[in-house]
């Protein structure tokens, strides 16, 4: 059965690959899974047929026959669990995996995201400008934990799996802060993610997707 994600109408990044769309969309690519992708606006996201799918009006969704998950981390865990290639089968190494996606949504991305908000967000407030140095700093002292324990790994435990496909994910959003280029292993680790052909063609999906337009080049 051909599964169904949601993705924004028009996404506020313009197509830079940026909203949970593309991480389910990449998980889907590295298990050789088609999918269709229905478009939801700002307003129908809210209405209640979509609220039906997802208890807090947002995306991305995945709809598989009777089966609709919402929270992108779920989503994958669950495309990871039924295809091979994203989750080791030795107990021991998938417990690790599923710690490493854990942490990447519960440790790392949050204080990922209260930097985009600051800086996006809460720009015009006038207690920003002293506020966004502390933010960034909270996102600094985690990359350079993070930063330690990967070192010269090419992923974080053995073979690409879905831990790499979420963290990727999670670190892309601190690109634009130019954070990321700071820590020369995690910016190496982030290319070697957006380097793997699954994530080119999600990629180029949510950007022929977001701007109505094949990528260049
Ligand atoms: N924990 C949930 C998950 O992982 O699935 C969070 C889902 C979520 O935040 N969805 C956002 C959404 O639907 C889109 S991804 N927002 C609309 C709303 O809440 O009304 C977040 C996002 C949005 C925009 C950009 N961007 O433009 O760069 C990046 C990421």
């Amino acid at each position: 059965m051909i599964p169904t994600i949601t993705a924004f109408e028009r996404s506020p990044d313009g197509g830079k690959g940026l909203a949970r769309d593309t991480r389910v969309r990449w998980a889907l690519e590295e298990a050789g899974q088609p999918y269709r992708v229905r478009p939801v606006s700002f307003a129908a996201m809210k209405e209640p047929a979509h609220m039906a799918l997802h208890p807090f009006g947002q995306i991305p969704t995945y709809e598989e026959g009777d089966l609709v998950l919402f929270e992108s981390g779920a989503i994958i865990f669950h495309i990871a669990s039924r295809h091979a290639g994203l989750l080791p089968e030795e107990p021991n190494a998938r417990a690790r995996v599923i710690t490493w996606m854990f942490a990447a949504l519960n440790t790392v991305e949050p204080p990922i995201l209260d930097l985009s908000t600051a800086r996006i967000m809460e720009a015009d407030k006038p207690w920003a400008e002293e506020r966004l140095p502390l933010v960034a700093d909270r996102v600094r002292h985690r990359l350079s934990q993070l930063s330690a324990r990967l070192g010269d790994a090419e992923w974080l435990d053995g073979a690409f799996s879905a831990a790499d496909l979420t963290m990727v994910s999670v670190l892309l959003r601190t690109r634009p802060s130019g954070i990321l280029n700071e820590f020369p292993n995690l910016a190496a680790y982030v290319a070697r993610g957006e380097a793997r052909p699954a994530y080119q063609r999600a990629f180029a999906a949510q950007w022929a997707f977001n701007t109505g337009q094949p990528q260049a080049g």
